[in-house]
């Protein structure tokens, strides 16, 4: 069975998404994600100049030589614009083999050792009524997990707080209170201001708050978004542990992976990194000296679940469970590839899931399904996702940047 096309196809069913189609010369068809949020047209460019060629003519059944063919034959390895266009290849491959056996893609990963993979959703206030409101339109909609993040006072807006109070529907026919990460479209990032002294002092009094309101079952995590020293870190880890967090994540920039070491030593609130690594290679350290308690990669940014599925090996000799990214810069694809994963691993912990807008989901046409808490991928053959090109064709691409953040003294900080 050769690969005899590979499509690379970009829209913006209110956000972009980069897929990859590839079709065998008998006709199977394989879908994969190559979305980076903010740097979408540098992965189109990977995969359409530089991967594409290569891969017509490959038998589309060798995932694994096609893996180490794209990663080693790079050369110049790793980052996430190289593993994503690896992971969109990968993926699609997976799924094209799955669809030959007739097997939902999960079948082809040891099948499921659970219902389902427990969700968590994105409540977000300016304020704690905000808040609270957010939790419970949460609840009723079914999550038994749900990520807190609030407004600070004296900051305009911060990360992963969107308001009805200042902001109407966002371009997908969402409320940007339901879409808050939008990469906002514009010449240039958004810039955002930062206060960590002023983030320290509020947070553990929002926490507090939540827990009285909610009671101390509810599971809760928190994003600090890459924005502390270990230190600062340290410090926030401790000042929460009266609220018993499932998990805080990203507290420092974890290039240096090190710095762990030093939150580790004060404070025993579970840790989850790794949105924005892309190898096994930047959780060695964490997993060998039990630094994090979650892994974060999603299957898009990480080199597919080929590389994927080797990282949650690895973590599980540490006792270390999955927690995979899936904001709506994820595309249906990349989040039904986590699903096919997550519900056969032994390890998995929990799954990140903003719920996409009706317009992507009438691009992508996903059939897994969110009931009572639990996300189950589709039991149809492969992924369980399709590719509607009249629909993408009806979103076209526009130009969209993350935003920045800045100190209050104007110097740059991590968003
Ligand atoms: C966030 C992400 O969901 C999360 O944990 O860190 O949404 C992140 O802000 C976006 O993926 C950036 O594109
Ligand atoms: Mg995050």
């Amino acid at each position: 069975m050769k690969i005899a096309s590979a499509e690379v196809l970009v829209s913006s069913p209110g956000r972009n998404f980069v897929t990859l189609r590839i079709t065998t010369d008998d006709g199977f068809v394989g879908l994969g994600d190559a979305t980076l949020n903010g740097r979408e047209l540098a992965v189109a460019s990977y995969l359409r100049d530089h991967i594409a060629a290569l891969l017509i003519g490959r038998d589309a059944h060798q995932i694994e030589d096609t893996w180490q063919y794209l990663y080693r034959g790079a050369y110049w390895r790793r980052g996430p614009v190289t593993m994503a266009s690896i992971a969109a290849v990968d993926t699609a491959l997976w799924d094209i083999k799955a669809k030959v056996a007739g097997l939902p893609l999960y079948q082809l990963l040891g099948g499921k050792s659970r219902v389902g993979c427990l969700a968590y959703g994105h409540a977000s206030g300016v304020d704690l009524p905000e808040l609270f409101d957010s939790i419970h339109e949460h609840l009723d909609q079914g999550y038994r997990a749900i990520r807190v993040q609030t407004g600070i006072p004296g900051l305009d807006s911060v990360y992963g707080v969107a308001s009805s109070k200042n902001a109407g529907a966002g371009d997908s026919g969402v409320s940007a209170r339901y879409d808050h990460e939008p990469a906002r479209r514009s010449a240039v990032p958004v810039e955002e201001s930062w206060d960590t002294r002023a983030y320290l002092r509020h947070a553990p009094t929002v926490f507090e708050a939540v827990r009285n309101e909610f009671g101390p079952e509810l599971p809760l995590l928190h994003d600090s978004h890459h924005r502390l020293t270990p230190i600062q870190a340290a410090k926030l880890g401790k000042s929460l542990e009266p609220y018993d967090l499932f998990w805080l994540e990203d507290v420092t920039p974890a290039e240096n992976q090190a710095a762990l070491r030093r939150v580790r030593e004060h404070t025993t609130t579970p840790l989850a990194i790794g949105e924005v690594f892309n190898t096994i290679w930047d959780y060695r350290e964490l997993f060998e000296e039990q630094l994090i308690d979650y892994v974060r990669s999603p299957v898009t940014h990480a080199g597919g679940i080929t590389a994927l599925r080797r990282i949650f090996d690895y973590a599980a000799v540490y006792q270390i469970k999955s927690g995979v990214h899936g904001p709506t810069d994820i595309s249906p694809v990349g989040l039904a590839t986590a699903l096919h994963l997550g519900i056969a691993i032994p390890n998995f912990g929990i799954q990140e899931y903003m719920k996409h807008s009706a317009a992507t989901d009438e691009l992508f046409r996903p059939t897994y399904s969110f009931d009572g808490g639990y996300l189950v991928p589709g039991d149809g053959p492969g992924l369980g996702v399709d590719y509607d090109d009249l629909v993408a064709d009806a979103h076209p691409y526009e130009g969209a940047y993350l935003p920045v953040n800045r100190l209050l003294d104007g110097s740059m900080h991590d968003w």
